[in-house]
């Protein structure tokens, strides 16, 4: 073992899995997440029609290794397959998306009765066997339709988007347990509209803010929306949290690492929470016109009371001031990167995943404390919707994929979200990913799922992560 990864606590379960289930809270669900556009393939099925990723994926030089989802891991044939999986898995819950494109073909009128068709089995079938449906409005496949409109830019697009969810809800929502809105509205602003390494491509550094604003009213609007259909189920959002350090003592770095801190975590979770922007530090005031143009009623849809938070945590991230020497992002090679005020710095002292990024649970712990610090009663039950690492995995001759590595993360993730914070109310936790799918930019270059895909020829093989998460659930007390 390398120096970095010597004396990982997750060792201690990774033979004893029960041992680790044993510490699962009364109540606490344990799930696995997907995402339409990453699994489903099937892209011109049955009147669906492109979003913003099906012209993003199709332009050169965007996806690292050339590929795209028009196939994915073919989910769109395969879901009773991957039904019998999670079965065999044993867990409570599974997190899936709604492809805004296929429900709601253009992104205007009524619902595909096909897709409806499609989720109905889907949702029936998880209910059949056990597994209670956790479904995504929006997962970043935005219709190419309204992206020819302005997309997130514009206003418009939230209206849109309530039109889709009261679908959405009117269709599915006497089965659906629990609903999120937008997923991570933070990626989409930052990489998609920002620095032009996520759909739609935009480079507008921080331009891109209003799409965050129309983003978050299209989650205010959208909560309205579901109730408006008399949802059963409960409703809230998913919003990525980076906990977030100053790379060095100096007063430039601590700002720096403010200012990323606010459109990373803060843009997004404050006005939800709290009904109100962050306060932006004098330096970079200049950079946050869009507030001006903001409709007050607008931060009252956008607060909305919701059922629960949803929580993604991958990592944190150290922030430097200064520009960053060369533009590559976690995500990918930027042209504009070099134009921002901060650079994001390495963590040496953690182990790194595929993607390169820290393994570092204990700041799992120290963004539940930030969130309760910030939030405090104003924070619901917080469930998080996504956690997860990707790893080079591959298929041993005798059959096995052994990815010891992702055991060890979500031991050290899973002992974290079991042992809560005070002041959050920790109600559950979604492995990303089920399977391994198409990782955007990353194209089917990293692997997150416990289950290996073969790209070429779609079998599945469960890993032994995906063993072992089987007998952590087995050995809950109660389970
Ligand atoms: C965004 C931001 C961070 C991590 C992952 C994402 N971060 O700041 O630590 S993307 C997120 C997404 C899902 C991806 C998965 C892995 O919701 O679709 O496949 O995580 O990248």
């Amino acid at each position: 073992a390398s120096e970095r990864s010597r004396n990982r606590t997750g060792r201690e379960w990774l033979d004893n899995p029960a041992g680790l289930g044993a510490l699962v809270p009364d109540g606490f669900t344990l799930g696995v997440a997907t995402s339409a556009f990453q699994i489903e393939g099937g892209i011109l099925d049955d009147g669906r029609e492109p979003s913003t990723w099906d012209t993003f994926m199709g332009q050169a030089g965007r996806i690292a290794d050339g590929s795209d989802a028009s196939v994915a891991t073919d989910h769109y044939h395969r879901s009773a397959e991957d039904v019998r999986l999670m079965r065999e898995l044993g867990v409570d819950s599974y997190r899936f998306s709604i492809g805004w494109s296929r429900l709601q073909p253009g992104g205007k009128g009524g619902a595909s009765r096909s897709a409806v068709a499609f989720y109905d089995r889907l949702i029936d079938d998880l209910l059949a066997n056990g597994i209670r449906p956790m479904a995504t409005l929006f997962h970043w496949d935005t219709p190419e339709t309204l992206q020819h409109a302005g997309g997130w830019l514009e206003r418009d697009t939230a209206y849109r988007f309530a039109e889709y969810a009261f679908l959405a809800g009117e269709a599915f929502g006497d089965r659906v347990e629990s609903w999120v809105t937008v997923n991570e509205p933070a990626t989409v602003t930052l990489n998609g509209y920002a620095l032009g390494v996520h759909a739609p491509g935009a480079t507008l550094l921080f331009d891109a803010l209003p799409s965050a604003h129309h983003q978050l009213l299209g989650h205010g609007l959208a909560v309205g929306a579901l109730r408006d259909a008399s949802v059963t189920g409960k409703v809230g959002i998913t919003n990525v949290h980076s906990p977030v350090q100053p790379a060095g003592d100096s007063e430039d770095d601590a700002l720096a690492a403010e200012l990323f801190d606010i459109v990373h975590n803060r843009l997004y979770a404050d006005p939800v929470l709290l009904g109100r922007y962050p306060q932006i530090p004098e330096p970079f005031e200049h950079l946050f016109g869009f507030f001006r143009e903001i409709e007050p009623s607008d931060l009252a849809a956008i607060a909305a009371p919701l059922d629960f938070y949803g929580l993604n945590y991958y990592m944190p991230t150290r922030v430097a001031a200064g520009s960053p020497t060369d533009a590559a992002t976690p995500d990918g090679f930027s042209s504009v990167a070099s134009q921002l005020p901060f650079s994001l710095e390495p963590w040496p002292e953690y182990p790194v995943t595929g993607f390169g990024w820290p393994v570092a649970p204990d700041f799992l712990a120290v963004t539940l404390r930030e969130q309760a610090d910030r939030y405090g009663t104003a924070l619901p039950p917080v469930v998080i919707t996504e956690g997860g690492a990707s790893f080079p995995d591959v298929v041993a001759r005798d059959g096995s994929v052994d990815d010891e590595a992702r055991v060890l993360y979500l031991a050290e993730h899973l002992a974290v979200a079991f042992a809560g914070a005070p002041g959050v109310d920790v109600r559950g936790y979604f492995v990303w990913s089920l399977l391994d799918n198409w990782e955007w930019a990353a194209g089917f270059s990293q692997r997150f799922g416990l289950v290996h895909v073969d790209f070429a020829t779609q079998d599945r093989t469960p890993k032994r992560s995906f063993g072992w998460l089987q007998r952590l659930i087995g050995g809950r007390s109660g389970g």
